[in-house]
């Protein structure tokens, strides 16, 4: 891997450049404040990218972005769904210590707001902070019943971000609108929205009132659901959770990815006439079902709407990327590209993944976990190892990397970068891993944890896996405790736990440990 030496500049002169005492110096001191964007994709595997072997989904946009980049291949989200690894990403906590699991769909606000986050800690070095996305960390007050018609808070404002324009939970559970800041976006008050766990809960006269899956699933025009996703069905797809109202205020699936780009030019746009840098969190709803990618997209691979929903996903990276450079902002802003979980194929509708039910398998050739065994909600590689990329002109020469990484660790990387303190009760979790960001460094972590219904640690290619009973809705195999040698043996198939019983009991503690905080 290319070397390349890196010089933080020291916290004094960064000071002097806030207090705009140093403004001959702005060129220089604009290194120590790049901009920042995560660009988060839902359920994209480690296999799903042509750098990491995609043959039958073509990428070129994301593959761009990493041969100018660091593509590293031992990357992690902290867990193998979605709300865990999207809690520890912004707090650089263990959601396992908050018992923070996928949401339904009107959870109220998880994230804890008197807690450092990271927009908090682009802020306090002078970022504008900015979410574009999908959410899924629940919106409101706990034990209020949020009320979606009015101010639509707590949620990212409260927690650092000065602008949000979400999908509020996901793709596949209602409410099916978008929200700016506090508000619904388009909502004709005459037809207000409600949210609620059962029918009778939505049925208020006066709002239109969407058919139940469970009694009309001929209402399921887009396609039928598999597994659940037969509450309120919405534009002929059925969602998790019931909503009425709020005609006007309805997305359309196949243009959501379109939304959101607009939105982030925009953002951008604004961005770039501003003085202060930024950091932007675009959370697609890519790939995760019900995936329904534009027309123009359909039919782009061979493998129907999940790959097709990944094309769409690889065009809108390409847009803000082309952005970022029409704006001359490309050269000195951290591109992040990652997932938060690994692939999953039939994940609750017939989308003609349907037939190929496990992670495990391939689809039609196309493996979206690569070599590593599962995917999303298992603790097997396939899981958590997801796309990793890290890319920074400024900074960073263009190199494939093994370091072991997790993005619970972005945030004290990103406060060592921007030269700001984490208190000792700031991001717990999260620890710099800067220089194997930067490329100066090829090992990374000493230990990495890996979070589904139990837990794993990684230490160096070794990997354990404490014994747990997963419920998921389709994995209930119970785990057995394990140790795998991830450099003889990546897909996890030999556990090797009684021949190395020293080395497993000894990565068993460290877990211990880290689980007693
Ligand atoms: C599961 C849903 C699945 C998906 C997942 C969350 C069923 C049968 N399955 O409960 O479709 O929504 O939750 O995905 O309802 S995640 O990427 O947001 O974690
Ligand atoms: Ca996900």
């Amino acid at each position: 891997m290319m070397m390349t030496k890196v010089s933080i500049l020291p916290r004094l002169a960064r000071r002097l450049f806030l207090c705009g005492l140093a403004s001959i110096a702005a060129a220089t001191f604009a290194a120590d404040r790049p901009n920042v964007v995560i660009i988060y994709g839902d359920d994209v595997g480690f296999g799903d990218i042509g750098v990491n072997g995609s043959k039958m989904i073509p990428t070129p946009n994301i593959d761009r972005l990493a041969n100018g980049g660091i593509n590293f291949t031992d990357g992690h989200c902290s867990a193998a769904t979605c709300t865990p690894s999207r809690f520890s990403l912004l707090t650089g906590i263990h959601a396992f210590r908050y018992g923070a699991r996928v949401l339904p769909p009107n959870a109220p606000l998880i994230v804890p707001t008197d807690k450092l986050t990271l927009p908090k800690l682009f802020k306090r070095a002078g970022y504008h902070t900015s979410v574009i996305g999908k959410w899924h960390l629940g919106l409101g007050e706990e034990g209020v019943k949020t009320d979606w018609n009015g101010q639509v808070k707590p949620g990212p404002l409260e927690l650092g971000f000065d602008y949000s324009f979400l999908l509020p939970s996901t793709n596949d559970r209602v409410p099916c609108v978008y929200l700016r800041n506090y508000e619904v976006v388009n909502l004709n008050p005459n037809d207000p929205i409600y949210v609620g766990n059962t029918l009778k809960d939505v049925q208020i006269p006066g709002s239109t009132q969407y058919p139940d899956g469970k009694t009309n699933r001929e209402a399921m025009t887009y396609y039928q659901s598999t597994h659940g996703h037969n509450h309120s069905v919405v534009n002929g797809i059925g969602r998790i959770g019931y909503m009425s109202g709020g005609k006007s205020a309805l997305w359309n699936e196949e243009t959501i990815a379109d939304v959101f780009v607009e939105e982030t030019k925009q953002y951008l746009a604004a961005m770039a006439v501003k003085d202060e840098p930024f950091f932007l969190y675009f959370a697609s709803q890519d790939i995760h079902v019900p995936r329904a990618p534009h027309p123009r997209f359909q039919g782009a691979t061979e493998l129907g709407f999940r790959g097709d929903a990944m094309v769409a996903f690889d065009w809108a990276v390409g847009e803000i990327m082309n952005s970022l450079e029409e704006h001359g902002m490309a050269e000195n802003t951290i591109v992040i590209f990652s997932s938060d979980n690994g692939p999953v194929y039939d994940d609750g509708y017939e989308d003609d993944t349907t037939v190929l039910c496990s992670a495990e398998e391939e689809d039609r050739g196309h493996d979206g976990s690569g070599v590593y065994r599962g995917g999303k909600y298992q603790i097997y590689e396939g899981g958590t190892r997801v796309p990793f990329i890290v890319r920074w002109p400024a900074r960073i020469k263009p190199a494939t990397s093994e370091a072991l990484v997790s993005q619970i660790d972005l945030m004290a990387s990103f406060a060592e970068i921007i030269g700001e303190d984490l208190a000792d009760d700031e991001g717990i979790d999260s620890r710099s891993t800067l220089s194997a960001f930067l490329g100066e460094d090829e090992k990374g972590q000493e230990f990495l944890v890996e979070e589904s219904f139990g837990l794993a640690i990684r230490k160096g290619n070794w990997k354990y896996i404490e014994p747990s009973n997963p419920k998921w809705w389709y994995d209930r195999d119970p785990i057995p405790e394990s140790l795998y040698n991830l450099e003889k043996d990546p897909s996890e198939q030999n556990n090797v736990l009684a021949q190395y019983p020293e080395l497993a009991a000894e990565m068993k503690a460290a877990l211990e440990k880290l689980k007693d905080g």
